[in-house]
């Protein structure tokens, strides 16, 4: 919540309480981003729930909210995609051979690293991964991930 606050406070460089559409448009050019009129107008009607041109602080957070929502459905969409290439006869769990297989054919891992790797993952060591599992491991990765950059 900090953190909305602020960055709304950073992108109101009037001080106005609201975010007006020249304002949406700094803020997306000082992320290094690019939005055309059109773009910023539209993003302003997206979010702009009482229809008064500004983004006020609640909408902002809403907004928010929706996106990290957003963000967070797409990661679980990956993690099933992923899942699903990983366990060839879709039984629901990935066995050493399905995740040796697709590490070495899609991955590109030596035998040895496929194998390392799957008893890394495995924490269990009960010889396969659940979809569970899995997904604890590539949100981890996709955590850790956007912490590093
Ligand atoms: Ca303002
Ligand atoms: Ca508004
Ligand atoms: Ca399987």
């Amino acid at each position: 919540m900090q953190l909305l606050a602020n960055s709304f406070f950073q992108f109101d460089t009037d001080g106005s309480g609201a975010i007006g559409s020249e304002e949406l448009k700094e803020a997306i050019l000082s992320i290094g981003l690019q939005a055309s009129d059109l773009e910023i107008d539209n993003l302003i009607k997206e979010v702009d729930e009482d229809g008064n041109g500004e983004i006020d602080f609640a909408e902002f957070c809403h907004c928010m909210k929706k996106s990290q929502s957003l963000a967070k459905s797409s990661n679980e969409e990956i993690i099933r995609q992923c899942f699903k290439i990983f366990d060839q006869d879709g039984n629901g769990m990935i066995t050493e051979n399905e995740f040796k297989y697709v590490a070495k054919e899609i991955g590109g891992f030596s035998d040895d690293l496929a194998e390392h790797v799957f008893h890394e993952l495995d924490i269990s060591s009960n010889g396969h991964l659940s979809a569970d599992q899995f997904a604890a491991i590539v949100d981890d990765y996709l955590l850790s991930d956007h912490l590093r950059y």
